[in-house]
């Protein structure tokens, strides 16, 4: 299958799940503002809505959405406890939690340089954070299974520092555990990125 990526954007918790999940993939990186390819090419061809992830499957298949794509690869990863319905429910609810609720509002922090407009979003997702925060039960959100929430939840922790979004400092025993994770260390440094933390 082909990957379609942006370092260290959303499509970060992607490129764990494939690697969670041992599937192979040819990587592909896309400029999300120029929407190229590194070739030069037209994104658009590929995913035409221009954002990233996106997967094209051997068949063919175009798969996008963040949701979608990382409930499928948790399967994949067979993550104990999302084959039963209540765990594949709770799963799509914190996923979808995380693409609206944190993703989304992320955005335009990043670009806007309204202080007032900065304020306001600081404060929009810093209880967000807590909230999921608050539900992290052991290593990770749901106890000592690595599902597609805990890869989505690392990439918006990252981002959380990069804008100074403060987050409960019980995350940062969750940041130790994924970091240490092989498919982590894998992903980031395939993207050219640091850990947050010094793995000891
Ligand atoms: N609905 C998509 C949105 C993904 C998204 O916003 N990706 C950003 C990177 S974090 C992007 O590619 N932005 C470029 C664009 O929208 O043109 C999902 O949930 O996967």
């Amino acid at each position: 299958m082909d990957f379609y990526h942006a370092p260290g954007s959303s499509s970060l918790a992607t490129h764990i799940m494939l690697r969670e999940a041992a599937l192979d993939f040819r990587p592909h990186k896309v400029d999300i503002f120029s929407h190229t390819l590194e070739d030069g090419s037209d994104y658009a061809r590929i995913n035409p809505n221009g954002y990233v992830p996106a997967l094209v499957l051997d068949d063919g298949t175009l798969l996008t959405e963040s949701v979608a794509i990382l409930d499928w690869l948790a399967g994949r990863a067979e993550a104990p406890g999302l084959d039963d319905e209540a765990g594949r429910l709770r799963h799509l609810q914190m996923l979808a939690f995380m693409s609206s609720e944190l993703h989304k509002p992320f955005i335009p922090l990043f670009f806007t340089e309204d202080e007032e407009e900065q304020t306001r979003l600081r404060q929009a997702l810093e209880p967000r954070l807590a909230w999921i925060g608050a539900r992290v039960q052991g290593a990770y959100v749901f106890g000592d299974r690595f599902t597609g929430v805990d890869a989505m939840l690392y990439v918006m922790l990252r981002w959380a520092e990069m804008a100074g979004v403060a987050y409960p400092v019980g995350l940062n025993g969750f940041i130790g555990h994924v970091e240490g994770r092989r498919s982590v260390r894998r992903a980031l440094a395939d993207e050219g990125l640091e850990p947050l933390r010094a793995v000891t």
